[in-house]
């Protein structure tokens, strides 16, 4: 996972209200057929139910030039963003009605930090403190918080949904996906390699769209052709809690 550094917004522009629960649209917009297609394609792209005066709020504490951000639910306004009604009613239908936010990323791409990204698998949990569980490992340390690669089943259960508080097109380097190559667990360096390609979808989206990905689908994406503001606020979802008294880092 791409990131950037540390501070996004000033303590002023964290701590400011954000309209989100009174704004937001209270339908869902996961039916019992997107259900199905996230089931078997690992992805789908949805209206997120924040309305135009959240989005330009949100937009407004993110800085446009400002490549990413981890450690994104340590922000009040993003904490009540997870928590939104929009939020809960896009990632209730497929997670269950007791699913919490567990990890928030910012990321954008800018005229001066254009990266790409290669084909991946998101594969680590951020948790409190570090515990032996067998067969967890290897861990790390990102931006001062310990992480680790649990196994593949917890991963499976997990959802990501990515907000688009920018519109993304073909140019913007969207994010790419792979359908289905969630449903394998854990990929190797080679199996990654030899996934074919051709199939490759990408998720550009409108300001205000959401794209769910499970976290072990393949994806990846490119370096933006004509790089704009692409800021994407990335919200991991998790519904089960961690064995052998490990906890989770956040649970929002
Ligand atoms: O936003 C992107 O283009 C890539 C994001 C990514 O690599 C990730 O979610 O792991």
């Amino acid at each position: 996972m791409a990131c950037g550094r540390q501070t996004v917004m000033d303590e002023t522009r964290r701590r400011r209200p954000l309209a989100v629960d009174s704004k937001a649209e209270s339908a869902s917009p996961i039916g019992s057929e997107k259900f199905g297609c996230i089931t078997e394609r690992g992805y789908m792209v949805v209206p997120s139910g924040l309305d135009s005066q959240c989005l330009c709020e949100l937009g407004g504490l993110l800085d446009t030039s400002h490549p990413g951000e981890r450690n994104l639910l340590d922000v009040p306004v993003i904490r009540r963003l997870a928590r939104s009604r929009a939020i809960r009613s896009v990632m209730e239908p497929v997670m269950g009605s007791n699913c919490f936010a567990v990890r928030g990323v910012l990321f954008n791409k800018t005229g001066v930090a254009n990266w790409k990204v290669a084909w991946h698998q998101d594969c680590v949990i951020a948790v409190a403190e570090p515990k032996e569980v067998p067969g967890w490992g290897p861990w790390s340390i990102k931006a001062g918080v310990h992480h680790v690669r649990p196994n593949s089943d917890l991963m499976s259960n997990m959802m990501a949904i990515r907000i688009h508080v920018d519109e993304c097109g073909t140019d913007n380097g969207p994010l790419r996906v792979l359908p289905g190559s969630h449903t394998r667990g854990f990929l190797s360096d080679t199996q990654i390699q030899d996934w074919p390609k051709e199939n490759a979808i990408a998720c550009t989206a409108r300001r205000g769209d959401a794209v769910l990905m499970r976290p072990l689908l393949l994806h990846s994406s490119s370096a933006a052709k004509a790089p704009s503001s692409r800021r994407i606020v990335h919200l991991e979802f998790a519904a089960e809690e961690l064995p052998d008294g490990v906890r989770w880092r956040d649970q929002v």
